[in-house]
């Protein structure tokens, strides 16, 4: 299965996987309908080296899905509206691209024979806990764990995924937050970065104790590669870096200081928390995706800061996209 449909492919994990598993010597077709998330410069260079075909389109338009799939074995399915404060104001759109669009994926790549479709969920389709760690087992039908339309949306989207699961090859996916390069910079860790490199402060929302578990994304490109090959149909798998000591907001704030230079007590600017229904910490239980075989080379300092020098050295990437970024918050 060397033939891989990647929708999504020009967003930030997308692109995080698309050049790992070029790199592996598999033939992708990227599908991408370039929103104000995707960049098909992200991928210049691998189309301009013939090894991706890129198509632009919508995932709910069932012909372009179609045409897409020619020659493709298996569908990597990223492609979603993925911001939660974007689906606080156009909740319908998150709906449309995200569940509708996954249903249009799903019928579209089993019509055509695909042999594999991995659905790249969220650790958010859980909602928020307390102490311990969800199981996969703890996913319930619908949408009450989830908080926002961001997460309600990939919540009845993870629902159709394992659906479709029990009569053909699909595995689910239900990944922690990401960080890495190419990551739009609306989201937190590119937003304080970008900020501080701009010589502005960086917002932290509440006391910044919210809880997140950090994964590198090219991990989860890694992960996705051992998925595609020992991933059980009709499962769901968990994902993530577990902490320990777990990173709070603030942590990771102080932690972008300390790699920027700057002094944390004047550079960090706690702020009311704008967000409604705020999940507090995500935490997920491995053992399943452990006991396949595979476990993440996790080191969040080292990895953080290797994000930061890549913002560093790609200013020219996040300076285009930074106004409309800042443009949600204001
Ligand atoms: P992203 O917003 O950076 O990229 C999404 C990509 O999908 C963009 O290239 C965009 O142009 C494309 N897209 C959007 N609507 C489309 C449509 N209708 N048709 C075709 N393409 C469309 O998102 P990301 O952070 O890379 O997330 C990728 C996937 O992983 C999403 O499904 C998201 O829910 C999931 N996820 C993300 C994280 C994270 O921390 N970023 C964690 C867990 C799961
Ligand atoms: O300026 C900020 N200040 C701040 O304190 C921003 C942008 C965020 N935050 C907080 C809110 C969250 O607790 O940082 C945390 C991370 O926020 P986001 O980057 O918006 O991510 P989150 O809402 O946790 O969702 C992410 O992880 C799960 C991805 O965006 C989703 O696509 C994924 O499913």
């Amino acid at each position: 299965m060397k033939n891989i449909l990647v929708t999504g492919g020009a967003g930030f994990i997308g692109t995080n996987f698309v050049y790992y598993i070029t790199g592996k010597g598999y033939n992708v077709t990227v599908l991408d309908k370039l929103t104000y998330a995707g960049g098909k410069d992200n991928l210049e260079p691998l189309i301009a080296a013939g090894k991706v075909r890129f198509v632009e389109g919508d995932i709910c338009d069932k012909d372009i899905v179609v045409s897409s799939l020619k020659g493709c074995d298996s569908v990597i399915h990223f492609a979603a509206e993925s911001h939660n404060t974007r689906s606080e104001t156009d909740p319908d759109l998150f709906y449309r691209t995200n569940v509708h669009g996954t249903k249009v994926v799903l019928e579209s790549a089993f019509e055509g024979g695909v042999k594999k479709f991995i659905h790249i969920s969220t650790d958010e389709v859980y909602g928020s806990i307390v102490d311990g760690y969800f199981a996969e087992g703890d996913k319930k039908l619908g949408d009450s764990q989830a908080t926002s339309a961001y997460s309600k949306s990939k919540s009845q989207a993870d629902d159709l995924a394992m659906e479709f699961g029990r009569n053909y090859p699909v595995v689910v996916l239900r990944p922690t937050n990401n960080f890495g390069p190419w990551q739009y910079p609306e989201k937190a860790l590119p937003r304080w970065i970008s900020n501080i490199i701009l010589g502005e402060k960086i917002p932290l929302w509440g006391e910044g104790l919210q809880v997140r578990d950090w994964l590198y994304a090219p991990l989860t490109a890694e992960c996705l590669e051992f998925l595609l090959e020992k991933g059980e149909a009709g499962n769901a798998y968990n994902v993530a870096a577990n902490h320990n000591p777990e990173i709070t907001n603030r942590q990771a704030a102080e932690w972008i200081c300390e790699m920027l230079g700057v002094d944390k007590n004047e550079w960090i600017q706690y702020i009311p928390d704008p967000r409604p229904n705020h999940d507090f910490r995500y935490a997920l239980n491995v053992d399943k995706i452990t006991s396949l075989g595979f476990k993440p080379a996790v080191d969040p300092y080292a990895q953080f800061k290797a994000t930061v020098e890549w913002y560093k050295a790609n200013a020219e990437w996040w300076k285009k996209r930074k106004e409309e970024a800042e443009s949600i918050y204001k």
